[in-house]
């Protein structure tokens, strides 16, 4: 089963003028365990080029790499999986591109849209967005702690949290029976991305430790 336990989601516009690459490979070597490319302002020209990199940068680190809304990029760079939201490919058509083999991640805003998420046949569900963030000023209202723990209690497959997600409230989330954090800003516009996912990594396993 796949380790969702720090999932980092890429932003090159909040990345400081860093690559995604140069990021993503210091997120790994921090401790990150799933990377997520979503990219908004790129050509598909770009966006194929740098999937190719990320791609293959994930397969030498061991680390499975997710494609954003784009089954077709997710297939053409041979992506693990593809993340989809409530406005994009529904799941079952997803499904029919990517095939058995790859994972399928679906963002939901509520109980109801992971609920027929689930029973389409996602792997993993992005509970989206946890608390309202500057990084995606058009998320649905956030859910909150009591809306994650409704999620994930009840679903039957793993739930990642995302949205607001830091080293302050990361055990609160993780307390709430989230699988994993997802995290776009506190990495990808940290200082230090490779120290910012250490940070985020202690914290998951310390939790974890806390439940074994
Ligand atoms: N989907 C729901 S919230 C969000 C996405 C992509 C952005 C999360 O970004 P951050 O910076 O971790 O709050
Ligand atoms: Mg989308």
């Amino acid at each position: 089963m796949a380790d969702y336990s720090l999932y980092l989601v890429t932003d090159s516009a909040l990345s400081r003028g860093r690559s995604a690459l140069e990021i993503v490979d210091a997120a790994i070597s921090g401790g990150v365990t799933m990377v997520q490319y979503r990219e908004k302002g790129a050509t598909t020209r770009a966006m194929l080029e740098e999937a190719a990199a990320l791609a293959a940068l994930c397969r030498s680190r061991g680390v499975p790499f997710i494609v954003n809304d784009r089954a077709d990029l997710a297939l053409a760079v041979d992506a693990d999986g593809l993340h989809v939201g409530q406005d994009d490919l529904p799941a079952p058509a997803a499904r029919r591109i990517i095939g058995k083999g790859r994972l399928l991640g679906v963002s939901a805003g509520n109980f109801e849209e992971a609920r027929r998420a689930a029973a389409e046949g996602a792997d993993y569900i992005g509970a989206s967005p946890v608390f309202s963030t500057p990084t995606k000023p058009d998320a649905p209202p956030p859910m909150g702690l009591d809306g994650l723990a409704a999620l994930a209690r009840g679903i039957g497959i793993p739930v990642v949290a995302i949205g607001g997600i830091n080293a302050r409230n990361a055990a609160a989330v993780l307390g709430a029976g989230a699988a994993g954090l997802a995290v776009v800003s506190a990495i990808v516009s940290a200082d230090d991305a490779e120290a910012a996912a250490r940070g985020l990594r202690a914290i998951i396993d310390g939790a974890k430790g806390g439940r074994a």
